[in-house]
């Protein structure tokens, strides 16, 4: 316990000296137009000396088809709308799509770092400035710190105050010729993501290009069909699993039917997991055009009588700090946690990765 205090003492002075004057900023390495990239934003401090509670990524013309990576103690807002120009992505054209991603509702001390993932496509992009995605961190509701000056033709990013973080680019070709920077080695879009992420030394950026993916792709999780029922006081627990994850990837959902017989209403609280490092319960959802991935700390409600289901593309568990990806065919042990019925182990077995 003291070594881990010393430890995050010497980080925070480090950081204090020198962060105070970096920008925000990209970890990657020039993408190729017309490839996939988790860009990966760097965020190097709060708003003078107060943490960090709200970042807002907008995202530029020409990249398409966004997904943040989803992060612990952070909820997340995907803003949709209307693209200017319409694009190829495999042979679909694409019009609209996310415009804009909020992390909210976390707390990023000023005097430490993180970074904000999101993954997308750059359809297009010139590589001479780059593409621009103006940032604001917002600290608390009466300070913040705007990173969205787009620098003229010609000027020096480097001239203005606040200058928004640019994801550089090279152009389609010149990679392919074989004379393009070491992240541009893959002659495929499809293996440019993965090159970048061994470039930037990034099990972190190839975690979170699989991690996000994964988050996204509740909706089309697959029940193997395998769960043997629980029975604790009331409660009934039925139709559980989760899925398999990609290796080096940290995230995962879980899901699970709860049926409440009794007279009472209930509520799941909370969950923990030998396998994962942190158990969250979350909900996705659609308001408008705004879809909502945000964690739910007040519990879930198990109503008398009724039928809670936590399925693909709704409510859910969430696994973050998972250490070994949860294979096929093998089975999570979670531990829910309910105002009534109280705690009532499960063995959710684990689906295919790609459950289409
Ligand atoms: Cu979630």
């Amino acid at each position: 316990m003291k070594t881990n205090l010393i430890f995050a003492t010497a980080i925070a002075t480090l950081a204090s000296t020198t962060a105070v004057l970096a920008h925000a900023t990209f970890a990657n390495q020039p993408v190729k137009v017309g490839s996939y990239v988790a860009a990966t934003l760097q965020v190097p401090h709060g708003c003078d000396g107060k943490p960090t509670n709200e970042v807002q990524i907008k995202l530029p013309e020409g990249f398409i088809s966004a997904k943040p990576m989803p992060k612990a103690g952070w909820d997340v807002e995907i803003i949709a709308g209307d693209y200017q120009s319409s694009y190829d992505n495999h042979g679909k054209q694409v019009k609209s799509g996310p415009v804009e991603i909020r992390y909210k509702n976390g707390e990023l001390p000023d005097n430490f770092y993180d970074t904000f993932v999101v993954y997308g496509k750059v359809a297009a992009g010139d590589p001479a400035t780059g593409l621009a995605f103006p940032t604001v961190q917002l600290c608390g509701t009466d300070a913040k710190v705007a990173w969205d000056q787009i620098p003229a033709p010609g000027q020096d990013p480097h001239d203005l105050d606040g200058p928004a973080p640019i994801l550089k680019l090279v152009a389609a070709e010149a990679d392919a010729h074989g004379h393009g920077t070491h992240a541009a080695h893959g002659a495929h879009a499809g293996h440019a993501a993965s090159a970048e992420a061994a470039a930037t030394g990034g099990h972190g950026a190839h975690g979170a290009h699989s991690g996000h993916a994964d988050h996204m792709a509740h909706m089309a999780a697959a029940d193997p069909g395998e769960f043997a029922p629980v029975v604790a006081g009331d409660l009934e627990l039925t139709a559980g699993f989760t899925k398999a994850m990609l290796p080096g990837q940290p995230v995962g959902g879980g899901f699970i039917t709860i049926t409440n017989k009794g007279g009472e209403d209930d509520k799941l609280v909370s969950a923990t997991s030998a396998q994962a490092g942190e158990v969250q319960l979350h909900e996705m959802a659609m308001e408008g055009e705004v879809m909502k991935m945000r964690q739910l700390t007040d519990g879930i409600a198990v109503p008398a009588g009724q039928t809670v289901e936590l399925k693909p593309g709704g409510l859910h568990l969430m696994f973050f700090k998972v250490s070994e990806p949860f294979k096929e065919g093998t089975t999570v042990a979670v531990t829910l946690t309910f105002e009534k019925a109280g705690a009532v182990d499960v063995l959710l077995p684990v689906g295919p990765a790609r459950g289409n």
